[in-house]
């Protein structure tokens, strides 16, 4: 008799992309007769995803079923940063971090312990959850700032509110700008929004950006700028619509403040003004401008490249105040987005410990690592020293600002660090105890989208390789060993989800799985501001009141008295000098997710090795060619990349697009070498893109 086993067939279940990406896509993922995820595809029936994700994300099974993934814990048994470790059990790698945290607080109170994390995976419960130990335990809070600080307090300051025209609303535009996103690389589903637009009512593409970027090459209208020059330009474009009679007077009556304020300040930001600070031609800039003030329907996705510089917040700022100039609030396909995060609101009473949060504990600024951990008394609060640290989701060494000092940190001897990754990053290999970690489709977890106002749940789908666990698992393994108490640490990821959407008064957990994502759109009025700004007046500040904001503490943050209220060109950015002649700016890749997908092989191989785009004059004039290795040096550092030729920069202005790992580099220093970890005003960041350097050829 002929018996033949039919093999299990290949099964999709639903997910939801867990990166730190403002698309947070609804996933298809294919799951295997092996217990393996392969294909992932975008969910057709999400009408933002709308079938469509990253190339990064449809080919995650590489990532998630790599070979150098982490697979058991580790203990270091050779210098920091040597590599060498060895396998140790759970129970020994715990025991030891809880020592270690007892020892830490024993010798300088419990604000000597520092758990650090971020947005590795934006699932609120793995993400925020080491949150509920530093509460119960009171250890030092953490400050988050190294990206939206600067673009969030620059909206607020105008708009009251993170909340925005919805984005799907793209498609029924007639002018869509994209202003400092690169969004083809870094969030693809605007496009698909941008260019329905245009394939189905003639709409324009404006795109604003320091080089082109493959965004750029897609826009009708290219706007290319210097670093840290948009509010120049936003300035310029509101100048011409009052001067022409464009501004909407009836509606700037009824929905802003400070107007004719306004109007009298801008009298001489003229396109002239402004094109010899941005390096646009003035006539591009009275082109652009007329057309804003003529389409109604002008809708404005605003990223953050505006605000990754020193005077980012008035940036962001100055272009959030144009459609209010112009008006196009009141359109639909009109007004702006940035970002939709203030809708959600959720109680973290569970995940994050909210409850037993205690405001008198000291917060550290998260931008600012290189300088907490060498004892920096500033950036220390004056309190004892940080001498053990737990960190998840996020890789320091590689993506903090200012690098020797946090490498000299992570080196200091009398520094425990327990790090819990997928794989073994740049901050991994300075770890006393590394962990393994599951990734999204191996836990539970709920998320929210900051680009567009979904809400989704993604199950766990399939078993984890060898020990990896979650960082729930540990968080709650260590609060048992560490006695800290939260009914948190007791509860699964699905109970404190239930728990979570309950509260905020979203249901049950098993009504959203089914769903799988919800849509929390608010409704047309509300999404345009219509029945007012976030702002208690109801009305759109054109006069920020930048120390009024939330967190902004007066000399912690850079020199919030000096911002400018009114919109303006801030002049505080790290303009070129003869000592270092060009500006350089720190892109994101195309292929990577700032170091994640570092470690697969096609985005390696799609990216190539470290590069820095130079203009060919520019280039000319230093006598390099494409493919000579150059010296890159900022006032705090060196590094070493390869040039590349390319014509789309303003003279003088150099862009490196990727967060390689350090050991990538020849020379061992990554890019962040050579930013800066000064905070950005009013309430901190990293100017990432705002760096004044000096390009050397090296001999071979
Ligand atoms: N593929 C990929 N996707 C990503 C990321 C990634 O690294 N790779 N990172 C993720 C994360 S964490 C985030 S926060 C988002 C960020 O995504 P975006 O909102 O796109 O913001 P940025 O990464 O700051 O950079 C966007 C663009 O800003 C430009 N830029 C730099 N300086 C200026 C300036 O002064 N003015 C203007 N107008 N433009 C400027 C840069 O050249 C770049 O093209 O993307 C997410 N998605
Ligand atoms: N030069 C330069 N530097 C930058 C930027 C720039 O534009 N230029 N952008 C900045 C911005 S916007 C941001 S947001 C930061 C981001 O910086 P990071 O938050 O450090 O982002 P990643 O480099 O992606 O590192 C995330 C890590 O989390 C791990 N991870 C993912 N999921 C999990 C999980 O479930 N559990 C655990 N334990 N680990 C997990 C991944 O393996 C990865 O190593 O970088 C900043 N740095
Ligand atoms: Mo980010």
């Amino acid at each position: 008799m002929n018996s033949r086993v039919v093999p299990p067939a290949v099964r999709t279940r639903p997910s939801a992309c867990p990166h730190d990406c403002p698309s947070t896509c609804a996933l298809e993922v294919e799951i295997g007769p092996d217990g393996r995820i392969g294909r992932v595809r975008g969910a057709r029936d999400n009408s933002y995803t709308a079938g469509v994700i990253c190339a990064k994300v449809a080919r995650y099974a590489e990532r998630a079923n790599h070979s150098e993934r982490l697979t058991h814990p580790l203990r270091r048994t050779g210098p920091k940063g040597s590599g060498a470790f060895a396998r140790i059990s759970w129970d020994e790698a715990l025991d030891t971090i809880a020592e270690a945290f007892r020892v830490a607080e024993a010798a300088h109170g419990a604000e000597a312990v520092w758990p650090y994390y971020y947005a590795g995976t934006m699932g609120l419960v793995m993400r925020d959850g080491i949150n509920r130990l530093t509460h119960a335990k009171k250890y030092s809070r953490f400050f988050s700032t190294i990206c939206v600080n600067p673009a969030w307090s620059g909206y607020l300051a105008g708009a009251g509110i993170l909340l925005g025209a919805d984005p799907r609303e793209m498609a029924k535009s007639d002018l869509v700008t994209l202003w400092g996103t690169n969004a083809v690389s870094t969030q693809v589903n605007v496009m698909t929004h941008a260019i329905r637009a245009r394939k189905e009512r003639g709409a324009k593409i404006a795109v604003v950006d320091v080089y082109r970027t493959p965004t750029m090459e897609q826009a009708d209208i290219p706007l290319l700028i210097r670093p840290g020059t948009d509010a120049a330009l936003a300035c310029a474009v509101m100048h011409v619509l009052f001067r022409d009679g464009l501004a909407d007077r009836a509606y700037l009556d009824a929905y802003a403040r400070d107007t004719a304020a306004l109007e009298v300040h801008l009298a001489t930001r003229s396109p002239d003004w402004a094109a010899a600070i941005t390096g646009l031609p003035a006539a591009e800039i009275e082109a652009y401008a007329r057309l804003v003030g003529t389409t109604p329907r002008a809708f404005f996705r605003i990223g953050y490249g505006v605000s990754r510089t020193r005077n980012g917040a008035v940036n962001m700022h100055a272009v959030a105040s144009l459609p209010v100039v112009a008006g196009s609030w009141q359109h639909e396909g009109g007004g702006a987005v940035h970002s939709v995060s203030g809708l959600y609101r959720w109680r973290k009473d569970l995940i994050e410990g909210h409850d037993v949060r205690d405001p008198a504990v000291r917060e550290l600024d998260q931008s600012r690592i290189g300088a907490i951990l060498t004892g920096d008394r500033e950036a220390l609060s004056g309190g004892p020293p940080v001498t053990a640290m737990l960190i998840q989701n996020t890789n320091p060494m590689a993506v903090a600002p200012d690098q020797e000092t946090v490498r000299a940190g992570f080196a200091r001897a009398d520094l425990f660090v327990a790090v819990h990754e997928h794989f073994m990053t740049d901050t991994a290999r300075m770890a006393d105890i590394v962990l393994p970690a599951t990734m999204f489709t191996e836990h539970d977890d709920l998320y929210q989208a900051g680009g567009h106002p979904h809400i989704l749940f993604g199950p766990k789908l399939v078993e984890p390789p060898g020990e990896c666990r979650s960082n729930h698992d540990v968080v709650c393994a260590l609060a048992g060993r560490l006695g800290a108490a939260h009914r948190g640490f007791a509860m699964s990821p699905r109970e404190i989800i239930d728990w979570t959407l309950e509260a905020t008064g979203r249901g049950r957990l098993d009504a959203l799985e089914a769903e799988r994502f919800r849509d929390l759109a608010p409704d047309f009025r509300r999404a345009h501001f219509l029945d007012g700004f976030g702002h208690a007046d109801k009305r759109f500040h054109f006069a920020a009141d930048w120390a009024g904001l939330p967190y902004s503490a007066p000399g912690k943050f850079g020199p919030v008295a000096d911002m400018p209220a009114l919109p303006d060109h801030w002049a505080v950015i790290e303009e070129a000098n003869a000592a270092y002649p060009f500006r350089l700016v720190t892109a994101p890749a195309r292929n990577f997710l700032n170091s994640t997908f570092t470690e697969t092989a096609t985005s390696a191989d799609k990216e190539g090795g470290p590069s820095l785009l130079v203009h060919p004059e520019d280039a000319a004039q230093l006598g390099i060619a494409a493919g000579d290795k150059v010296s890159v040096t900022s006032a705090r550092g060196r590094v070493e990349l390869v040039v590349r030729l390319f014509d789309g920069l303003r003279r003088g202005v150099v862009v490196s697009e990727q967060i390689q790992p350090n050991r990538v580099h020849d020379g061992g220093r990554g890019i962040n070498t050579l930013t800066g970890a000064d905070p950005v005003a009013p309430v901190g960041g990293a100017a990432f893109h705002d760096n004044r350097v000096r390009i050397e050829r090296l001999p071979g």
